[in-house]
């Protein structure tokens, strides 16, 4: 199942459909050797009372929410139809957008505005600059650097960086991330429809089903295979202390996924990672499927089954902010939490890279679309109903 932006009779379908595809496994899975405590992720009860907390509503179809730089950096909130607005007090701030990109987006289902970020500002001079990731109106995957000028994204300094052709509407990825690096790094989907059609996910012949890179400063710029196997990679984000990527990879009709991509593992790439879609969702065998072993297979570090959601959103390591960061909510420290869009459930697991037990957490998103601890620490949570929580 992917992210999506759907009425409720639509998702009540989709369950159905969901619960009538069954849950076994296929009786000639190939065995691959799974690591100790891989698999669906036991779960266990939090024992501390992280709830959800209305902030700010008024935003429409969130789809990222985003930090300025600086230790006093505001919330720049992702709006599907191509608009990003600033969070000011419980609303959108007044005026006009940030961004507005409206007229050269396509939005609707799994497409519009999917990411954005801050690039770091190289020298004390020239003008602040985005990268900004959506759906043109061609339907194909768009990744542009645009420059700010007087407070606002000028739409006419786009500088093209990446252009995929979509051979379906959905699966598009999401996110759009700065490493600890100060590389790119933006998740595509396997290209959509079921069942990676293509075989896309195994294929690195294809950007479709990757986690890519971009290294700004080279010479001449290119993107490369950061890792593989990737069927929806919705929501990433980065771990501020480590430089780990963590992912939300959308499942199919069974599991939902959490991968981490270690510091190190961005940094020595050759081969990539790969997570193993579609050979694999989640740790279960796809028959038909082949998987291209170049790459070490990594398995899931937390994951769940479609008796508890149906939609992955990635989440956000909750660290104590620089400078103390009073607002960072103690029972979520060094730790990553998450959640399902259908169900609205919220889990953390310990971000130290090991696997560990999915702490359920007492707080329920329903519609959760992103994440994001902002500069003062708390937790924040974006709904497709255009809401912005907090978690504590
Ligand atoms: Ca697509
Ligand atoms: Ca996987």
């Amino acid at each position: 199942m992917a992210w999506r932006v759907l009425p409720i009779p639509v998702l009540l379908t989709i369950a159905i459909a969901v619960a009538g595809c069954g849950d076994d496994a296929p009786a000639d899975a190939a065995r691959t050797k799974l690591p100790k405590g891989a698999g669906p992720t036991r779960q266990v009860a939090a024992t501390t009372g992280v709830d959800a907390h209305v902030l700010a509503r008024g935003f429409r179809q969130v789809t990222g929410l985003v930090r300025e730089p600086g230790r006093r950096g505001r919330t720049l909130v992702l709006e599907q139809a191509g608009t990003a607005r600033w969070l000011d007090g419980d609303g959108p701030a007044a005026g006009a957008p940030f961004l507005d990109l409206r007229s050269v987006t396509k939005s609707g289902g799994e497409q519009g505005l999917l990411g954005l970020a801050f690039l770091p500002r190289t020298g004390t001079r020239g003008p602040q600059r985005v990268v900004v990731h959506r759906t043109g109106l061609d339907g194909d995957t768009q990744v542009a650097i645009y420059e700010v000028r007087d407070g606002r994204v000028a739409p006419t300094t786009a500088k093209v960086i990446l252009d995929v052709e979509q051979p379906y509407a959905n699966h598009n990825g999401g996110a759009i991330v700065v490493g600890r690096d100060g590389r790119l790094y933006v998740g595509l989907g396997d290209g959509g429809s079921a069942f990676d059609p293509r075989d896309n996910g195994q294929n690195l012949k294809t950007q479709l089903g990757k986690l890519l890179r971009y290294d700004l400063d080279a010479d001449r710029p290119r993107w490369r295979i950061a890792a593989y196997g990737l069927r929806n990679p919705w929501q990433i984000s980065v771990d501020q202390r480590t430089g780990d990527i963590w992912i939300g990879d959308v499942g199919e009709q069974t599991i939902e996924e959490i991968d981490r991509l270690s510091y190190r593992r961005t940094q020595d790439v050759a081969p990539p990672v790969n997570f193993g879609w579609s050979a694999f969702e989640g740790t279960r065998r796809q028959p038909g499927k082949d998987l291209d072993e170049s790459g070490p297979l990594a398995w899931p570090i937390a994951s769940y089954t479609h008796a508890n959601g149906c939609s992955v959103t990635g989440g956000v390591v909750v660290r104590r902010p620089r400078g103390g960061g009073s607002a960072a909510p103690r029972a979520l420290l060094d730790r990553y939490v998450f959640g399902d869009y259908c169900s609205g459930r919220t889990w953390s697991v310990p971000a130290d890279g090991r696997r560990h037990p999915m702490r359920r957490e007492p707080a329920r998103v329903p519609h959760q679309s992103a994440y994001l601890q902002d500069a003062s620490g708390r937790v924040l949570v974006g709904t497709t109903g255009g809401q912005v929580l907090e978690l504590r």
